[in-house]
């Protein structure tokens, strides 16, 4: 009779972490025309004039707005894109990031 051979089975439990997402910040100031961080917001975020514009309210009064939370890459690049766009105008708007809780 062939000689069978068993082996110990084991299981690997791997674990998936989700990774951590980051908050993208509209930060406040005093110069850019409100009109303008509306336009970064449609433009960058795909809000809507509605959206947009409740946006930048909220930071206009509380000092700094939540846009959207995105992957680390994808919300410093849209940060760092948002930040160039009002340069370009000569703007000091600010788009931060960090890490969601
Ligand atoms: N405070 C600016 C003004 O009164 C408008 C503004 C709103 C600027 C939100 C930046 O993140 C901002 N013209």
């Amino acid at each position: 009779m062939p000689e069978t051979t068993t082996s110990p089975r084991i299981q690997l439990e791997l674990k998936v972490e989700r990774p951590r997402l980051h908050k993208v910040m509209l930060v406040n100031d005093d110069f850019t025309p409100r009109e303008f961080v509306v336009l970064v917001l449609k433009a960058e975020f795909r809000m809507d004039e509605g959206q947009a514009g409740r946006v930048m309210m909220t930071a206009h009064q509380r000092g700094v707005c939540v846009v959207a939370v995105f992957t680390k890459e994808i919300a410093e690049a849209k940060a760092t894109n948002a930040t160039d766009l009002a340069r370009k105008k000569g703007y000091p708007l600010l788009f931060t990031t960090e890490p969601e809780e």
